[in-house]
């Protein structure tokens, strides 16, 4: 790191605390490169702007912000404060969810992924609410795709910073380990027919720019089917070799739920993973992304649809730089 980005980091550091102090939020990092949580606010549709505007930035800046002490909020409460933050989509391009305006997670998606990146328009956030907790087991971990591209050496910077990838959600997740029984195998089959009752297939750069700050990060995750112009026998080891970068420990954060939390994750910047170690217990949580703009290389070309109109499910975000991360 040179003297100019530390002091630049710095007064980064420094200008986002003013706008916390002046929102009346506290955030406390919870760990170097991913992950902080906020006291000070009382989570809904009332906060205010420069309320929404600290959380943003935080967001920015840490990749996932958790919030304790919001029983208070209910599904209404949950949307009308996802409306400050952004534009709710649909609860997904292809599960109905039965008329609800929220998906309700059950189970643990016990794979890493980044949220709906078979799309062209890849949702920015992700705010999902614990409802219903096992009384062990079912945290969630998430993982800086940031970071993971900032530790690559530069040639395989520069091998990724040209790689294109196909995402597509028909995928494996059936199939995967879950530790629930028959029943949940049943619940599983069910879901991945809803799940894959239309095909979408986007090309994405594996690296991405950060609308709001400017910083790269790799765009993987289990929709992820090829990389273009590979063979199908090169794309297994090759995805391990970036996947396991970013999901090396030091690059994650891990949060175990109690009722009245709520966490919200940068979908641009970050993949997660729910764990499924909780047996046959029920956990159920419910979630609101948010409409995201599409994709940009570091070339400035943007994501490709293969297949698949998600125009009903989102808008596309209009993203505006941070000021802290001005160029
Ligand atoms: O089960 C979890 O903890 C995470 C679920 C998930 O992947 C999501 O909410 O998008
Ligand atoms: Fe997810």
């Amino acid at each position: 790191m040179t003297i100019t980005s530390i002091a630049n980091h710095a007064d980064r550091a420094a200008a986002a605390e003013s706008i916390y102090a002046d929102a009346g939020i506290r955030v406390d990092k919870l760990g170097e490169y991913i992950g902080a949580r906020i006291s000070g606010v009382r989570l809904g549709g009332e906060i205010s702007d420069d309320q929404a505007e600290a959380i943003r930035l935080a967001l920015a800046v840490n990749k996932v912000v958790v919030f304790s002490g919001q029983e208070h909020l209910d599904d209404d409460g949950q949307y009308a404060f996802a409306q400050r933050l952004g534009e709710p989509t649909l609860p997904h391009p292809t599960v109905t969810s039965r008329g609800s305006q929220l998906l309700t997670i059950e189970g643990a998606a016990n794979s890493w992924h980044t949220d709906v990146s078979f799309v062209d328009r890849i949702p920015k956030a992700s705010i999902l609410r614990a409802v219903t907790l096992p009384a062990w087991g079912g945290a969630t971990t998430w993982a800086s795709t940031v970071a993971a591209y900032d530790q690559l050496p530069a040639s395989l910077r520069a091998f990724a910073d040209t790689l294109w990838a196909k995402h597509s959600n028909l995928y494996d997740y059936v199939t995967s380990e879950h530790g629930g029984g028959d029943q949940e195998t049943a619940r599983r089959t069910e879901h991945y027919k809803e799940f894959t009752s239309s095909e979408y297939q986007t090309l994405h750069p594996v690296v991405r720019v950060h609308p709001e700050t400017g910083e790269r990060s790799l765009l993987l995750g289990h929709f992820v089917k090829e990389f273009h112009q590979l063979k199908p026998g090169e794309f297994a080891a090759l995805y391990q070799v970036f996947q396991n970068r970013i999901t090396r420990l030091e690059n994650t954060f891990r949060w175990n739920w109690s009722l009245g939390d709520v966490a919200i994750w940068d979908n641009r910047a970050t993949q997660h993973y729910g764990i499924a170690d909780f047996g046959g217990q029920e956990r159920r949580l419910h979630r609101i992304t948010l409409a995201g703009d599409v994709p940009v290389s570091v070339d400035g070309e943007s994501s490709r649809i293969i297949s698949g109109d998600a125009s009903h499910y989102s808008s596309i975000d209009e993203p505006r730089r941070l000021d802290v991360y001005a160029a």
